[in-house]
């Protein structure tokens, strides 16, 4: 297809007897958790999408090529490997030309997912408008790429990290529908509430996987995201986890953390100041949302 794409057998096959593939990034891997936690979570992700009947591709660059579907073994190493890029649409031809390593963001993975055929994609939670963007700008390519690319991601939300108002006025601007799963409310990634709504609430998979096809078979592009609360057992209390981001939030101001570190550090020190349980929590909803991937993408390869 490309010099510096190559996908796994698994995958490939996939696609071409139009199975049910879900895209994973891997930044969550390399930049979002701790080693070897990350490895587990990685691995355990794609035997949940298997068990669904779905084919996981997660994507990653591997010395100087895009992996799309990596083995046990390159997931390890991504996981290890120190100096990992973390790649959005500005970073893929320096990553490439100089075949280095490189775990690929909501955006990156998506950029790939769609010149592969890859429609839906499993994730933990999306990058969005940052707290204080009207003076720093900070607003991730995630949003960007979601208004270009046909794309359905799973997330649980977003965390409160960003200013999730400001999030979903972007989204509409820029056309991208936000549906609750069995849910009106949009939830706030560690916490089931955060006070804002969702556009629409879908109950089932196959109500998902039919918006899909209207939006698409019409020629509407651009990006769905499908907002899964975290499980009622594994989401935290909602003042305790805000106040661990503002105490983040302003360690960062202070430290003077600024472009594509500031989402990392947040993560880090969150966990850190919570004691390793938001870290609990972040597997736990990833899990959530790659079962609910897989669902969608076996009833949307139905038809
Ligand atoms: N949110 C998380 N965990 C993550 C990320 C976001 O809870 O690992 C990662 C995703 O890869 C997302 C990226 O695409 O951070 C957004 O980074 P930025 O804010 O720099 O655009
Ligand atoms: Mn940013």
């Amino acid at each position: 297809m490309n010099q510096y794409i190559v996908m796994s057998q698994e995958v490939s096959e996939a696609l071409k007897n139009k199975r049910a593939v879900v895209a994973l990034e891997s930044t969550i891997i390399s930049h979002g958790m701790p080693y070897p936690e990350n490895v587990k979570m990685a691995l355990q992700v794609e035997e949940i999408i298997r068990g669904q009947g779905a084919v996981p591709a997660t994507i990653a660059i591997l010395d100087g090529i895009i992996k799309v579907g990596l083995s046990s073994d390159e997931i390890e190493v991504l996981a290890k490997a120190k100096n990992v890029y973390k790649v959005g649409k500005r970073d893929f031809a320096f990553v490439l030309s100089k075949k280095l390593t490189g775990a690929t963001t909501v955006s990156g993975t998506s950029l790939i997912a769609s010149m592969t055929g890859i429609k839906i994609f499993a994730t933990g939670g999306i990058g969005g408008v940052h707290r204080g963007a009207t003076e720093t700008f900070d607003i991730s390519r995630d949003l960007e790429e979601l208004s270009l690319l046909d794309i359905c991601v799973v997330c649980a939300g977003a965390k409160s990290i960003l200013d999730l108002g400001l999030t979903l006025e972007y989204l509409e601007t820029k056309g991208v529908e936000v549906i609750g799963y069995q849910t009106k409310e949009l939830p706030a990634f560690y916490s089931r509430e955060s006070g804002f709504n969702v556009n629409y609430q879908l109950d089932t998979p196959a109500e998902i996987a039919s918006l899909l096809h209207a939006k698409w078979s019409l020629g509407l592009t651009g990006g769905v995201v499908i907002a899964n609360p975290i499980p009622k057992e594994f989401s935290m209390d909602a003042k305790k986890i805000n106040e661990a981001i503002d105490q983040a939030l302003a360690e960062a101001k202070q430290k003077g953390i600024h472009g594509n570190e500031v989402t990392p550090f947040l993560l880090s020190k969150i966990k850190h100041i919570t004691e390793g349980t938001s870290l609990d929590s972040n597997i736990e909803l990833v899990f959530n949302n790659a079962r609910l991937a897989a669902e969608i993408a076996v009833e949307y390869s139905k038809d």
